[in-house]
């Protein structure tokens, strides 16, 4: 069996889907929850200066949805031809164009301006692109695209916590009970499931 490490902080967020598809694919690795004081000796021995990392057999690789793409094609969540693969895609770049903008007023250090920035994306984005995300997770039976369980599903499971947290909306759950359904869906596969047990618990 490939001897497999995943570099990633003490938390879930971008990390997370790659330990999840891991898990799910029943690949025993090393999670290495790397702090602070390492980061800097470790991040120019990274592809990208960036986690998570994904090492296979000594070899690194970068990039959170590349990983995500790479362990559902290996594990048979990747569509079944490029038509289904590209939904996946799609719909993933979606979720991640959500994701950005979020966190770019997230990590805004200027509290005036991280208010007025909040409050443009709650009055001209959200409602129209989450609602868009929700409806797109209903058509498709709880999941991301292809009616069925993808890597994608991996990749919004495993930001769940972290994209409430950055959207600065505490009632998500009660507002897109459907993307609530999807994270359920994944956490509760049974390796997953294990895996989330076991991991050392953290916020988001
Ligand atoms: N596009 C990259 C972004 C990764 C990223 O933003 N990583 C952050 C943590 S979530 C990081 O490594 N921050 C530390 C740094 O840049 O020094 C991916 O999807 O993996």
């Amino acid at each position: 069996m490939d001897n497999v490490v995943v570099y990633y902080f003490q938390l879930k967020a971008m990390g997370e889907s790659t330990r999840l598809l891991l898990a799910y694919g029943g690949q025993k690795f090393d999670d290495r929850r790397v702090a602070k004081e390492e980061w800097l000796d470790l991040k120019p021995n990274t592809p990208f200066g960036q986690l998570p990392v994904l090492e296979i057999n000594g070899k690194r690789h970068g990039q959170s949805i590349a990983i995500a793409r790479y362990l559902g094609r290996k594990y048979g969540l990747a569509g079944d031809n490029i038509e289904e693969a590209f939904e996946i895609d799609q719909n993933v770049d979606f979720y991640g164009d959500i994701r950005l903008k979020a966190a770019n007023v997230f990590h805004e250090t200027d509290p005036e301006l991280k208010k007025k920035k909040h409050e443009e994306l709650l009055n001209n984005y959200y409602p129209q692109a989450l609602n868009r995300l929700h409806d797109i997770v209903t058509k498709n039976n709880g999941h991301i695209a292809l009616g069925k369980l993808t890597w994608g599903d991996f990749v919004i499971a495993g930001m769940y916590d972290c994209f409430k947290v950055i959207l600065q909306m505490p009632d998500f759950d009660e507002k897109y009970p459907n993307i609530l359904k999807l994270y359920r869906n994944v956490v509760n596969l049974p390796r997953v499931k294990e895996y989330c047990d076991a991991a050392p618990k953290c916020e988001f």
